[in-house]
């Protein structure tokens, strides 16, 4: 099999996609200041806090990487900016008294701790309620390929994705769980989000290219599924081992706090050598499915970039 190459400078690829998506967010049409004052403030508070935007830019980068018409390029960016609204959104509910209880998040005070609980709360319900009024705006403009993205954007970040993994979240802290219901946790919880990003990217990029065979077609939903999952696994591990190697000025949230909430994680359970360990594994695991990807006739360079970026990111 072809191995990959690696793309020399990832680090600029990643911020140019990043500086569009940061761009294309502050433009206006996400959130407006027609919205009642304290709502837009407690929106915009964590919207346009910074972040990494890294699934608004997985989400391009596959467009891209997939060779994606120009015509249905700022249609697809509309879906990259909803699902980052839909990750902010889950963010400050994430980080409230009731679930996480966190004071700190992407470098600042959180949401409910900034304004109150009740704001918080309404802020939230807002950019999720938003996200979907983007994704039927470009359903109705694009048809069936705006519509499949747009269901499966809903699908993984509900019940049986991000939703499903924070349940299965709280409902296991302070007890003994096996690896396997830590996995199920998240690939549904963090890697949800990741894996709406993959589906929805391949539906607009591919809905209209007819040189490509429903079976192709098939095929590729399916490498870039399985990507999304060892990159949701992958982005978790990071995540736990940098909850005990990191700092807060790093990571702009509290850490060592998985194991203060008496927390399953990859750590915990597999020591920091095994959780290393297993990083490696779903880098491998990453680098097959880039290499299929490749014999289906994709350049996955940049896909392959982007895992072993993340897999290195220090927040
Ligand atoms: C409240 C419905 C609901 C769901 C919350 C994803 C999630 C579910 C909570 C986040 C909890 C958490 C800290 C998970 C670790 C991995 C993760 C998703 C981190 C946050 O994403 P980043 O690192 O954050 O991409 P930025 O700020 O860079 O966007």
């Amino acid at each position: 099999m072809t191995k990959i190459q690696r793309v020399d400078d990832f680090v600029s690829v990643y911020d140019r996609y990043r500086l569009e998506v940061e761009e294309a967010l502050g433009s206006g049409f996400c959130i407006n200041t027609e919205i009642e004052t304290k709502l837009y403030d407690a929106m915009s508070y964590s919207l346009f806090a910074g972040g990494k935007r890294f699934r608004p830019v997985l989400l391009m980068l596959i467009y891209d990487s997939l060779d994606g018409s120009q015509q249905l390029r700022p249609a697809t960016m509309k879906m990259a900016l909803a699902l980052e609204m839909i990750h902010t959104y889950s963010l400050i509910h994430d980080d409230l008294p009731s679930m996480d209880n966190d004071d700190y998040r992407r470098g600042q005070l959180t949401n409910h701790r900034q304004f109150d609980e009740a704001t918080a709360i309404l802020a939230g319900d807002a950019l999720l309620n938003r996200a979907y009024e983007l994704l039927f705006e470009v359903s109705l403009e694009h048809g069936p390929s705006a519509v499949r993205a747009s269901a499966a954007i809903a699908h993984f970040a509900g019940a049986n994705g991000m939703i499903g993994g924070q349940i299965i979240d709280l409902d296991s802290e302070g007890k003994h769980i096996l690896i396997e219901r830590l996995e199920e946790l998240q690939i549904k919880k963090t890697g949800g989000l990741l894996r709406a990003a993959c589906a929805a990217a391949t539906h607009m990029a591919l809905g209209d290219q007819e040189h490509v065979s429903e079976d192709a077609r098939s095929r590729i939903l399916g490498l870039l599924d399985a990507y999304g999952i060892c990159l949701g696994l992958a982005f978790q591990i990071q995540d736990d081992i940098l909850d005990v190697t990191s700092d807060l000025d790093q990571m702009g949230k509290t850490v060592g706090k998985d194991a203060r909430d008496i927390k399953s994680t990859f750590v915990s359970m597999l020591g920091l050598d095994g959780a290393i360990e297993r990083l490696d594994l779903e880098r491998k695991k990453t680098e097959d499915i880039c290499e299929n990807l490749a014999l289906e006739g994709i350049n996955s360079q940049h896909l392959y970039s982007l895992a072993e970026w993340q897999m290195k990111r220090k927040n």
